[in-house]
């Protein structure tokens, strides 16, 4: 594991509430628990199982909003999500998360997103850049991986991760409250929000009620990933295409005509292998369409989905491929450098990164 580990990685479709550690959960049932308003025991049981279909999965995030409904946690999961990633060498991460309402906890969309940013501003284990596009010091950061590796071996100064933020319409929203997503994301432009992300339960919601947010988005020049094809609609997946996303997340349940048209636009997808066989959404990797996707050279990007939900890493998900699929470490190692196109963050994070990688396999043998 110590080389995956140790590889620079790019995480583009990781859910904050999906990707909090057992630990944090465990902590805040007990809370919840002590103050009568849940049974610990069955909530532990919820929390420790891990196979779960897809609809169990969701009735889990229910479990969790219930787990994280304060502006205090939401600081705290944010920055601590960050450092887990960055501890795996994550060197940019698009952390994406659904603003929430809680009138109880005084919470509108705008204070959890700030809840958010408390979180990236506390994080004092690693550098975090939300931001850095326009004062772009090229020099200055040919060494960021140099420096990663040196304070990973001797505890001294600070590693980098890149940081953006996407904003996620959930399926279960109304027209308005999409729009109501992507006017703050428009809004948190300068604090590092780059795009939009529609997730949810993919049975639930109608692709008509989020078009009107997501086009607006668009022509606000915001970029756009969509979970697409988690479940049979081919006519959802059709008009998703249509649509032209940046980027798609999953693509389990296409046909050939989805994946002829995927192809021939050449849309970048998340895949998220782990994520997929627990949710039994592939029922093996025998059958997963990385393969297919790697070998016709159609672009990808391994990804964790929910860290938390389904006890995976970024540095798992590449073990897992290369051993899954026989794909040496060089190549692998060139899959994660290729992710770098496809990122949100404009061309100056991304030569940047390119640098960061350039140096990592100068090193890494
Ligand atoms: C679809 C998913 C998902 O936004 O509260 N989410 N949506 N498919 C998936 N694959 C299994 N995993 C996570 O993070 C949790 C939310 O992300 C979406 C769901 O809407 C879930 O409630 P945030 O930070």
């Amino acid at each position: 594991m110590d080389w995956w580990v140790s590889m620079p990685k790019v995480e583009l479709h990781a859910h904050l509430n999906g990707s909090i550690r057992d630990s944090t959960l465990m902590e805040l049932a007990r809370e919840l628990g002590d103050r009568g308003l849940a049974h610990f025991p069955d909530v532990e049981r919820v929390i420790l199982k891990h196979d779960r279909s897809l609809t169990e999965v969701f009735k889990m995030f229910d479990l969790i909003h219930i787990l994280t409904t304060d502006h205090e946690t939401v600081t705290r999961i944010t920055k601590e999500v960050i450092e887990d990633f960055a501890t795996e060498n994550v060197v940019y991460l698009e952390l994406r998360t659904t603003p929430k309402k809680n009138v109880s906890k005084g919470m509108n969309k705008k204070s959890y997103m700030e809840a958010v940013l408390e979180g990236l501003r506390a994080v004092s284990t690693v550098e975090v850049d939300i931001c850095s596009e326009p004062n772009f010091d090229c020099s200055a950061s040919a060494a960021i991986y140099a420096r990663n590796n040196e304070c990973a071996s001797n505890g001294t100064g600070k590693k980098k991760i890149y940081v953006r933020l996407l904003l996620s319409i959930d399926r279960r929203e109304t027209t308005e409250a999409a729009m109501e997503t992507v006017k703050l994301a428009l809004e948190m432009r300068h604090l590092g929000v780059v795009g939009i992300d529609l997730s949810g339960n993919p049975i639930i919601g109608e692709w008509l009620t989020f078009l009107p947010a997501l086009e607006f988005a668009k022509e606000q020049g915001l970029l756009i990933t969509l979970h697409c094809g988690e479940v049979p609609n081919q006519v959802e997946i059709h008009a998703m295409l249509d649509f032209l996303p940046t980027r798609i997340g999953h693509a389990c349940c296409f046909g050939e005509e989805e994946w002829a048209k995927l192809k021939s636009l050449k849309i970048p997808v998340e895949i998220c292998l782990t994520s997929n066989i627990r949710t039994e959404t592939i029922s093996s990797l025998d059958i997963h369409h990385f393969v297919d996707l790697y070998n016709s050279g159609h672009p990808i990007v391994l990804c964790t989905d929910d860290s938390g939900v389904f006890s995976t890493s970024v540095s798992r998900e590449y073990s897992l491929a290369s051993s899954s699929f026989g794909i040496q470490k060089r190549e692998m190692f060139q899959l994660a450098r290729n992710a770098v196109s496809f990122i949100f963050a404009g061309n100056k994070v991304k030569q940047e990164l390119e640098q960061v990688f350039d140096f990592a396999a100068k090193t890494l043998e």
